[in-house]
């Protein structure tokens, strides 16, 4: 992309209705602006990490042998009434009625939804495990919706609901969705970090969400600091196991995590004081084990190995999407601006050119663009003839990782300049070996993007 050509509405000035770094620095980037109250335009810098994110969600999700669909985000109240929810959702529920004066609402989750598609379709426990899922806007009217996307009132939400014969086999459904949480996360260059919490509207007995650790974070967290040693790192996963499932889940929760919810202060005091942490939190996801809470009222049932008619047992599973473009900027920005991790940057890397006009300076750049393109790059070219200062500040705020500068001086010696974001750290490369190293760095990027079984690749190729 060119900048040049790119919609890339930069503010110069600090928004005065953002109160945190995430919020400032979305509108500030041009990634996002608001229509009403918790509703964002997507702008297409914004956009980009969305997708990236979304990316990784789906990846993630296929890897551990979810699949996905699609529902819709408008859905019948009858559905809802049938599993008592329609009352018992208060008024964070968008109703509406349509000119048939039929009563609709605005999907703030689609556990009934789900069970009536399952109820409908399967009625074998030959047709189990089975864990469907949807990447799909949500609405929740929320009494106060801040901090920008971090709570919207309308979010973009991946919604999975597994459907087991037996209890056991949901609770392999609940570990293998916290490992590929985990997995998930840490791809973007997060750390999540698994609690014991509260099941809230949702229903059910046991539940943990994923927090980000940050000050500006709305829940209050209680946790052992050996957690945040933990990495799963590039372990190879099998999730139809069992026990491997379980073994990671015991290692991420045998340490002390709460929210204030379940804080429980008689165990922390058992932690080692040097070890206890007070923080906040920012809630990016939570599964949910609720057995037969929607099956059993929506008769949502199939015929076990006896022959019997048994209702099956669920769980749902969310990680908030356009929650997570926040976050990650709360996790990684500073006072210039975003510094993007390099899982879900937006371009890969940028190129300034100091001296726009100059012949060898512009040939440079661009054959610099053709090259990282080649590679399967995607570089953001500020082609504007703009001052060097203000072309830096540009990508300082919108935090691409690298940066390369191309000018006259270093091209005497054949050299560009690379620089990184998070560092500050510059070396004088080749043109050539500047290259490599970007496309060396993205590398295992790639790669985690691009495993296999080969039969899964056709539905992520447009990603
Ligand atoms: N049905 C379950 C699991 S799919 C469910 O709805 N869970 S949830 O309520 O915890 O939502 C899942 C995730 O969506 C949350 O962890 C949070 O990251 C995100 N989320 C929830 N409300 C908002 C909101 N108002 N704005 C942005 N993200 C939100």
């Amino acid at each position: 992309m060119r900048l040049s050509r790119y919609f890339l509405p930069v503010l110069k000035e600090t928004p005065a209705e953002a109160q945190i770094a995430s919020h400032r620095l979305m509108l500030r980037s041009g990634m996002i602006k608001q229509s009403s109250a918790g509703i964002y335009s997507w702008l297409p810098l914004g956009f980009r990490v969305l997708r990236r994110v979304e990316a990784i969600v789906h990846e993630e999700q296929i890897r551990a042998g979810h699949i996905p669909m699609l529902m819709p985000t408008l859905q019948s109240a009858d559905l809802w009434r049938e599993s008592g929810r329609y009352d018992a959702y208060g008024p964070e529920m968008l109703r509406v009625r349509d000119r048939h004066d039929r009563d609709m609402l605005y999907g703030p989750t689609n556990e009934e939804m789900i069970t009536d598609i399952f109820r409908s379709h399967v009625n074998s426990y030959k047709d189990l495990p089975l864990t469907l899922y949807h990447i799909q806007w949500k609405f929740r009217d929320e009494i106060r919706p801040r901090f920008g996307v971090m709570r919207g009132r309308e979010f973009y939400m991946k919604d999975g609901y597994n459907f087991d014969i037996d209890r056991d086999g949901a609770l392999h459904a609940y570990n293998r969705h916290m490992v590929s949480y985990l997995r998930t996360y840490e791809r973007m260059g997060l750390q999540a970090i698994p609690m014991r919490a509260d099941s809230g509207p949702i229903g059910g007995e046991d539940t943990h969400e994923f927090l980000v650790l940050a000050d500006t974070g709305e829940s209050e967290v209680f946790y052992d600091a050996a957690i945040t040693e933990l990495r799963l790192g590039d372990r190879q996963v099998n999730f139809d196991d069992r026990s491997e499932c379980a073994a990671i889940v015991e290692e991420w929760t045998a340490p002390y995590a709460r929210t204030d919810e379940t804080h429980d202060a008689e165990a922390f005091a058992r932690i080692p004081e040097a070890r206890r942490r007070k923080s906040r939190g920012i809630e990016v996801g939570q599964i949910f084990y609720f057995g037969t809470k929607y099956s059993e009222p929506m008769g949502a049932t199939v015929t076990n190995d006896k022959g019997e008619k048994v209702p099956v047992h669920m769980g749902s599973h969310g990680i908030g999407v356009s929650r997570l473009v926040g976050a990650l900027i709360e996790a990684n920005h500073d006072e210039n601006g975003i510094i993007w991790p390099e899982g879900v940057t937006p371009f890969h890397c940028g190129i300034v050119n100091l001296r726009q006009g100059d012949g060898e300076t512009d040939a440079a750049c661009e054959k610099l663009y053709k090259t990282l393109v080649q590679k399967g790059l995607e570089p953001l070219y500020d082609d504007r003839t703009e001052r060097a200062g203000a072309k830096f500040a540009t990508m300082d705020l919108i935090g691409l990782p690298w940066r390369l500068t191309v000018g006259p001086r270093g091209l005497a010696a054949g050299k560009v300049e690379l620089t990184c974001r998070r560092t500050g750290q510059s070396e004088d490369l080749t043109p050539a070996d500047a290259v490599a190293k970007v496309a060396e760095i993205y590398a295992p990027h790639h790669a985690a993007a691009h495993w296999e079984p080969m039969a899964n690749r056709s539905f992520h190729t447009w990603l």
